[in-house]
């Protein structure tokens, strides 16, 4: 593609910053301290986790960059990127959400296969772009489209990264047709991440945003985009982030039993004591994030100093200044709400938090009950044991 390429080794990666923690250095996987998501409501970029598959791919010449759209259309065209510029543009705030998020936790009980993540590997930022929905209006699908007459019923997101997993092929994933051109679904094709022009490690100069779904599915540096009959085929979508059950290991899987994960499922997590601290006997404020995905709310954010016998039920909030009401029309609908709640701690605990969506689906107890072989979704109650010590700490 003329204008955007992807490098085929680390050699021309962007400067990050210093307070990530890399869990993988090529290709570049990192996280920030989980105190820096309570910090604020919107992550700054530059401590937003970073999940690669490749080298970072490079603008050569943004005048000449293209999307190409082809496949089950009457004629294939480009957008060069002041067409997309020139289309409205949205401002969408959205929770993005690695499926390996607390994966390394999940590897306690039993070994799972990927990329180590601690409890950071997500982020809610301001993404700003076209809805995919008028672009493909444009093209000639209408909006509420299902299927097309040729039989389209999925859009492909290909990518210009060298991916190693793809025999050295981009990153490539697809989305239904009826939620690529459904307004309402907020799929954006983004160039702008907190009223910013998009970094590099984020997909400049474009990428796409599923709001609500596994971040998997947000193809970076987008390249060109197919309408197709049946899901994507790319290894991303058929041999990853597929959540199989308990029993299944590498010796009996079939990979084809099970749809690609899409809708994440309710997930919270304390975020202003980190595991096995020592703190000081007296008030202690605990805050932490609460998300989940398909477009539902948080209904509920239930915290326990004792281990889980008893339950308290946290403050919600996006906004300072404005109440939270699940689903409430004046929602962040595709956001998670931070929360926190101030107890007394007298003594040596755990401290465990679990949260309720607005489907009223809570979060799983243990972490076994969940296990999976590839440790996606690690959504079971988040836990931190605090040791009271009595002088400097
Ligand atoms: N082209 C491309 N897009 C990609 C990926 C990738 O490796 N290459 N990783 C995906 C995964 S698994 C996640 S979780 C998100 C991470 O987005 P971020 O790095 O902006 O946080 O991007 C997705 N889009
Ligand atoms: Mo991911």
């Amino acid at each position: 593609m003329p204008g955007l390429s992807g490098p085929s080794d680390y050699s021309q990666e962007p400067s990050r910053h210093p307070c990530l923690h890399i869990n993988a250095k090529e290709p570049f996987n990192a996280e920030p301290p989980r105190s820096a998501l309570v910090s604020s409501y919107v992550t700054p970029v530059e401590l937003f986790f970073k999940r690669n598959h490749g080298p970072i791919p490079l603008v050569d010449d943004i005048e000449r960059y293209c999307v190409d759209i082809n496949g089950l259309i009457e004629t294939p065209k480009k957008l060069y990127f002041r067409d997309i510029r020139m289309l409205p543009k949205y401002n969408v705030t959205a929770t993005l959400q690695c499926a390996g998020n607390r994966r390394t936790a999940m590897s306690i009980t039993r070994k799972v296969k990927g990329v180590g993540w601690n409890v950071s590997a997500i982020g809610n930022a301001v993404w700003g772009g076209a809805k995919l929905a008028d672009i493909l209006e444009l093209i000639g699908v209408p909006k509420l489209t299902s299927s097309t007459q040729s039989g389209g019923k999925h859009i492909e997101f290909v990518s210009i990264d060298k991916c190693e997993e793809e025999n050295g092929g981009p990153y490539k994933a697809s989305i239904p047709l009826s939620q690529a051109t459904n307004p309402e679904a907020d799929v954006l094709l983004a160039y702008e991440m907190n009223g910013e022009p998009l970094n590099r490690d984020h997909g400049y100069p474009l990428r796409v945003i599923v709001p609500g779904v596994i971040g998997a599915r947000s193809v970076k540096w987008l390249d060109s985009i197919n309408i197709i009959a049946e899901e994507c085929q790319g290894f991303f979508m058929q041999k990853d982030y597929k959540m199989f059950p308990p029993s299944v290991d590498w010796g009996n899987i079939s990979w084809n039993t099970r749809k690609p994960q899409m809708d994440f499922p309710v997930q919270s997590v304390i975020c202003s004591l980190e595991d096995a601290q020592s703190i000081k006997p007296g008030k202690v404020r605990i805050s932490g994030y609460a998300v989940s995905g398909g477009c539902r709310g948080i209904e509920r954010v239930d915290v326990s100093i004792d281990g889980g016998k008893t339950w308290r039920e946290a403050t919600r909030f996006q906004k300072t200044g404005t109440p939270y009401i699940a689903d409430g029309i004046s929602n962040d609908k595709w956001a998670w709400v931070l929360f926190e709640l101030t107890v007394d701690i007298p003594q040596s605990t755990e401290i465990i938090a679990k949260a309720v969506d607005s489907a009223a689906n809570v979060q799983p107890e243990k972490v076994q009950d969940i296990w999976n072989l590839r440790g996606i979704l690690n959504t079971s109650w988040h836990r931190v044991h605090v040791r009271i010590g009595h002088s400097n700490m």
